[in-house]
């Protein structure tokens, strides 16, 4: 029987790309984000290959979230891998500059949409003494870079609750993982720069950035380990990267 994934943040970038890869392996698909068009796009393209349900709501929003996995038809509610990937920074500046508003919704979005997720479907997981739970971090979980303060600051709670679950779970036997992703050129620095796409495309010039598919590519292996085999983390650079601050531009 096929086993059922759960993702949030699936309306692009690494979501999307994960979503994609998944369908291939025949994962049935519960996909995740707050663009209800794309999210009808991704039902149309992959429900050609696979079961797929939509859910539209903003993971900041403990109501909307409970709402909506409540309202999965039995065919999709019982979750066998939960992939916590909704997240983005929101803007790029000293700490003494930073926007109130950009760190509402890094914390809101990235750390405690995160937990609200988490808590409605874990208690199924470990019900059934049965479940996979994959948090996307970022090298920004590991590391502190000049300017990035909030956002690495929520990175890193992610990181902490990524080491909590799996302490938490593990008499439960749910495996917990994270994936800590250096730069993937998707709609991030987009979101991080406000639209401004001029500023964006310039932190994926110079050099070959990891694409979305790369990391999907690391989360299919990562949940089709045997299941005695849990990856506590990984991390995951573009050869042109060496840290979070240490980037070799302009090498041919
Ligand atoms: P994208 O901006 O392409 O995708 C972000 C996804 O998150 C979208 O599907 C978006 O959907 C969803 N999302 C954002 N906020 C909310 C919200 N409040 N409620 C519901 N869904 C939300 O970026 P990436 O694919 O790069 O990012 C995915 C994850 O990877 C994030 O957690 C990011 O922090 C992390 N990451 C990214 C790296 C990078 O360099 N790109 C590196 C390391 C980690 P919608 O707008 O439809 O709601
Ligand atoms: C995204 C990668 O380096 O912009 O998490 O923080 S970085």
């Amino acid at each position: 029987m096929s086993l059922t994934a759960f993702i949030t943040g699936a309306t692009s970038g690494i979501g999307k790309a994960t979503a994609q890869l998944f369908a291939k392996h025949n994962f049935n698909l519960v996909l995740c984000g707050r663009r209800q068009e794309k999210l009808e796009q991704l039902q149309q393209e992959l429900s050609k290959i696979t079961k797929v349900y939509t859910l539209q709501f903003d993971v900041r929003n403990k109501e909307e979230v409970q709402k909506a996995i409540d309202s999965l038809p039995n065919d999709f509610k019982k979750i066998d891998i939960l992939i916590n990937n909704a997240g983005n920074a929101h803007g790029l500046s000293p700490i003494q500059e930073g926007s109130l508003d950009d760190w509402d919704a890094m914390i809101d979005g990235n750390v405690k949409g995160l937990l609200y997720v988490s808590k409605v479907i874990i208690p199924q997981m470990v019900e059934r003494n049965n479940g996979f739970i994959v948090n996307i971090g970022s090298i920004a979980g590991k590391e502190v870079y000049p300017n990035g303060n909030v956002y690495c600051a929520s990175k890193h709670a992610v990181n902490a609750l990524n080491k909590a679950m799996r302490i938490d779970l593990n008499k439960h036997n749910i495996r917990v993982s994270a994936i800590h992703p250096g730069l993937v050129e998707t709609e991030f620095s987009d979101v991080r720069f406000k639209g401004d796409s001029e500023r964006a495309k310039t932190v994926y010039q110079g050099y070959k950035a990891l694409q979305a598919e790369d990391i999907a590519d690391i989360i299919h292996f990562v949940v089709t380990r045997p299941y005695h085999v849990n990856i506590e983390d990984l991390i995951i650079y573009p050869t042109a990267q060496a840290s979070a601050t240490i980037l070799h531009k302009d090498a041919n």
